[in-house]
């Protein structure tokens, strides 16, 4: 089983206005609301992937109710801790040729918050193999907490994968998570200079494994993905056509965290992470795979070890 863990869902609320300019009126001419969080993203594409997977994080207010009410109906199951603070919305808005978003930090949570979620977390930790934690950390939370929480899941002996950017990931590769999946802004923070090459990517990477990182898979969108762990590998995918790279980060979590709970050796469970990762991006909904298109993706994704 899979667990993932959003700290900081949302409703993602997005509106299509084609001539979208700051500082004028618009009515939106079509919106669409959705779970959001990167983590609930991931759990989107797990379930549509087939993935025994169950959704777990910090939920409350009407917004976590009209959340867990949604989750429902995609038949996701999800065990989310409900606390008093009220769930954010985060907005995008889709022009014709830009996507623009707002994303509200989330409510403070209390430490009696914390304490409980982490129990409900560690008894579905006791039932997965894998487990996921992705997104910022709401307004207020330690930038150290993923750390705390890698721990404790590492402890019991199951896989993390962590994804999340700036401080909380600077911290929280501290726990020692199975893999982390920076993209390039991301390593760009890490490194705290821009990235030009495979000699600074590999720079950035090292710095994150020796903060503590066991695997880094590095997206390069339409360039594919370098995976460094007890090898270096090239992951080449074919050029398709995009609609909406937005969530394709979260679908190749989740194609990773499936091929690792279904046991696959490495190359497939690249193959697979990235496939999900392209299905995503050929959609204009944010977590929206075709798994018969990812299959078909699959063939034609090489692994290569690369000498750098
Ligand atoms: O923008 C894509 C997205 O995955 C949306 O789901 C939106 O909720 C946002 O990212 C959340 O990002 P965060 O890092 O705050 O969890």
């Amino acid at each position: 089983m899979i667990t993932t863990v959003t700290l900081n869902p949302a409703i993602d609320t997005r509106y299509f206005i084609e001539d979208f300019k700051e500082g004028r009126l618009f009515r939106a001419e079509k919106t669409i609301k959705s779970p959001g969080g990167k983590g609930l993203n991931v759990t989107k594409v797990l379930r549509q992937m087939g993935a025994d997977v169950v959704a777990t994080g910090i939920i409350g207010g009407k917004n976590g109710e009209w959340i867990q009410e949604n989750l429902k109906k995609m038949d996701i199951k999800e065990e989310f801790y409900v606390s008093s603070a009220e769930t954010r919305v985060c907005i995008a808005v889709l022009a014709k040729h830009s996507e623009t978003e707002i994303l509200e930090s989330g409510e403070e949570l209390t430490d009696s918050d914390l304490r409980a979620f982490e129990k409900k977390l560690m008894e579905l930790v006791e039932k997965s193999d894998v487990i996921t934690m992705s997104g910022s950390l709401p307004k207020g939370m330690d930038a150290g907490y993923y750390q705390k929480l890698v721990e404790l899941v590492n402890r019991k002996g199951k896989k993390v994968i962590l994804d999340t950017s700036g401080k909380s990931l600077l911290e929280g590769v501290k726990g020692k998570p199975y893999l982390i999946k920076p993209n390039f802004d991301e390593l760009e923070y890490v490194l705290g200079e821009s990235i030009d090459g495979r000699d600074k990517i590999k720079k950035a990477v090292e710095k994150l494994k020796n903060l503590g990182a066991q695997n880094v898979l590095v997206s390069l969108g339409g360039e594919g993905a370098i995976y460094f762990g007890e090898e270096i590998l090239k992951i080449t995918i074919p050029k398709i056509k995009i609609h909406n790279t937005v969530g394709s980060g979260d679908s190749s979590v989740a194609g990773f965290a499936k091929g690792l709970d279904d046991g696959l050796e490495l190359n497939e469970i690249l193959k697979l992470s990235m496939a999900c990762g392209m299905s995503n991006a050929q959609s204009m909904e944010t977590g929206r795979v075709i798994p018969e298109d990812v299959k078909e993706f699959m063939e034609n994704i090489t692994v290569e070890v690369l000498k750098i």
